[in-house]
């Protein structure tokens, strides 16, 4: 090869070389920064993997994340584009630990290609911060997301309304089959609409969720589309596309639009509500500010970081779309004035809930907060009672952790009236509209996964020593969320696991004294024949033990015991060898609480849920963690 080829192949290859490494960095907001990560005045770095950038919600993340960093001198975020790549985003995370990145933020292109990825790296000791798509199990440090069958369902009950008595045809322009969120959404609609009767579904399938596919199957599919009262789409991008085309066969009057998203920003969803282009549009939260918020506490080593925030999606339609615009762009800022909380505490039954008051009392001090607690021995009517008080006394925020689901609403809708926000804490309550919004938030446990985490240690721990296990349920009190969800979670692991059954429940009401009764009852017309005890709280589990050793039964011998809470006092009964599993009901909610309060107090979107983190805890480990318990 001639001296001059040879240059030019060199020049080339050079070029190629260059030209690769900024496609790797494409996207990336690469810092430069000395060997081996030194970070040069820079107290963390945040490594964003995103998976793609095509979609405006990704992008408008970035942007969400990139402004609320900005405002932080010594926080620096470094970003890649996994073009919608799987292994691309595993290659992206791999070069952003090796930039020494100190938190990792990623929205998974596949929550089930990706989900090991993030494992790997949440083991590793980086905290992971996983948005928008959930992926199996808890193997991260903190998702945050919206929930997209409420939001599908949230359009759907909007257009319900919207048609009434009379009804109509809606049709339902679907895109993507393997996006989680679209399908997700469409499942939420469908559930709001199938049912009601004079409401006729004709759905469209477009095969991809852009604007220009949109556009091209509203007008082809004239035919149906200019009989229709509503187009329902799920994103914002295709419901731009349905608008040009219904303008474009003078259709933009006759059929209404409605879709999900409800960006800000020139054509998004509140820039066509505003408009009159779109019916309404229902927000999906991007939740940058609250990632950056959540990172600084991570890595600040805060407590109270919770184990998933849910945030909270709205309609939002030519009646409230300026109040959404401005509140959006307001700067939320906390004045720290002290903040006057009414709280309605269930009662003091166990020895979580006496961990449970003793945290929110402490974290109202440090966060300011004016606490005013009435303590309700497990009666609503007290409860009730106490919230009117709270009323009467004009507090700004009225807290409720609810002796039972049912049964609120009256008083609910007095302090809605009174423009006093509720905030659910600990366990929640079913209303019968959710539309009212009666609660502003709720922050506890998932008790469905704690039901779950039970039955699932019992089938990897407990020897299958006959054919069917027999198990002895130990409930709570009739009516609780926890009572009721335990219940649910622990019989859904059971059912896919033959060999197992439930042989005897009752209701011990989360109290040591009512544990006993269960079990002296049983033994008072049986012999005992009992595998295992599901105890729902450690109080009945050590009532349980205290009566099985009355009888010279042994716990952990002759039954294995496993309850949920992991008080100091299942860890000593752990220890003991008495009891065989405690799955974490985490009581000290109060950071998270008081942090919530000041965020509502100062103007900031309130989550739907908050989730706390939790952990299952057995003998193997008990004498290690019993020094670190905080309850
Ligand atoms: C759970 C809480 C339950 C505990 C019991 O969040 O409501 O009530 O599991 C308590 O110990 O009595």
């Amino acid at each position: 090869m001639t001296e001059y080829i040879k240059t030019k192949w060199h020049i080339l290859a050079v070029l190629i070389a260059v030209a690769s490494l900024s496609i790797a960095l494409y996207g990336c907001h690469y810092i430069p920064f000395g060997e081996g990560g030194n970070k040069d005045g820079v107290s963390s770095i945040i490594g964003v993997s995103q998976a793609n950038m095509r979609e405006e919600w990704r992008v408008a993340l970035i942007n969400e994340l990139r402004e609320e960093t900005d405002k932080y001198e010594d926080i620096r975020i470094v970003t890649t584009d996994a073009t919608g790549n799987a292994s691309k985003q595993i290659q992206d995370i791999d070069n952003l630990i090796g930039f020494g990145i100190d938190l990792l933020i990623i929205s998974p292109c596949d929550e089930k290609i990706m989900g090991d990825k993030i494992k790997e790296v949440h083991d590793s000791g980086i905290p992971v911060i996983v948005m928008d798509r959930a992926v199996e199990g808890f193997d991260y440090t903190l998702y945050i997301g919206p929930d997209n069958e409420v939001i599908g369902q949230q359009a759907g009950n909007y257009i319900v309304n919207l048609l009434g008595e009379k009804g109509g045809d809606v049709v339902v322009l679907s895109g993507n089959p393997t996006s989680v969120q679209g399908t997700e959404r469409l499942s939420g609609f469908k559930s709001a609409v199938e049912n009601v009767k004079n409401i006729n579904i004709h759905e469209v399938y477009l095969g991809t969720e852009s604007k220009d596919a949109a556009y091209d199957m509203t007008i082809t599919a004239k035919r149906i589309v200019k009989d229709a009262d509503v187009v329902f789409t799920y994103s914002d991008s295709m419901a731009l596309g349905v608008c040009d085309a219904l303008r474009f066969m003078g259709l933009d009057k006759k059929v209404m639009t409605v879709d999900c998203d409800g960006f800000k920003g020139v054509d998004e969803g509140l820039d066509l509500v505003s408009q009159g282009r779109l019916k309404a549009t229902v927000s999906c939260p991007i939740g940058g500010k609250e990632a950056i918020d959540y990172a600084l506490s991570i890595l600040n080593n805060e407590s109270g970081v919770p184990k998933q925030v849910i945030l909270r999606s709205n309609i939002i339609d030519s009646t409230n779309v300026e109040e959404n615009l401005s509140r959006i762009n307001a700067e939320t800022a906390d004045d720290g004035r002290k903040i006057k909380v009414g709280y309605s505490q269930v009662g003091q039954e166990s020895n979580w809930r006496l961990a449970n008051t003793k945290s929110i009392e402490e974290s109202a001090k440090e966060f300011n907060i004016d606490l005013h607690m009435e303590i309700a021995d497990q009666s609503q009517e007290k409860q009730f009672e106490a919230i009117r008080s709270f009323i009467n006394e004009g507090v700004d925020v009225i807290v409720v952790s609810p002796v039972v689901e049912t049964g609120w609403d009256e008083v609910l809708r007095e302090a809605k009236a009174a423009g006093i926000p509720v905030i659910m804490s600990d366990r929640n309550v079913v209303v019968e509209n959710r539309e009212e919004n009666l609660t502003t938030t709720y922050i506890g446990a998932d008790f469905v996964e704690e039901g779950r985490r039970a039955m699932r240690w019992i089938r990897d721990n407990v020897s299958k020593t006959k054919d069917t296990l027999r198990i002895m349920e130990i409930m709570g009190n009739v009516g609780a969320s926890p009572t009721e969800e335990r219940d649910q979670g622990f019989r859904e692991i059971l059912l896919e696991n033959p060999g197992y059954e439930i042989s005897y429940s009752d209701y011990g009401d989360f109290t040591f004294e009512g544990g006993r009764k269960v079990v002296r009852e049983y033994l008072e017309n049986n012999e005992w024949d009992i595998d295992i005890i599901f105890s729902q709280n450690d109080d009945m589990a050590l009532g349980a033990i205290e009566e099985l050793k009355e009888h010279g039964i042994k716990p952990d011998v002759d039954v294995k015991i496993i309850s949920v809470d992991a008080t100091t006092e299942a860890f000593e009964a752990m220890v003991r060898g008495e009891l065989s599993c405690a799955v974490e009901c985490n009581p000290v909610i109060g950071p998270q609480l008081m942090k919530a309060i000041r965020d509502l107090c100062s103007g900031k979107q309130m989550p739907f849920r908050i989730i706390t983190d939790e952990k299952v805890y057995d003998q193997a480990v008990a004498d290690e963690y019993i020094r670190k318990r905080l309850y």
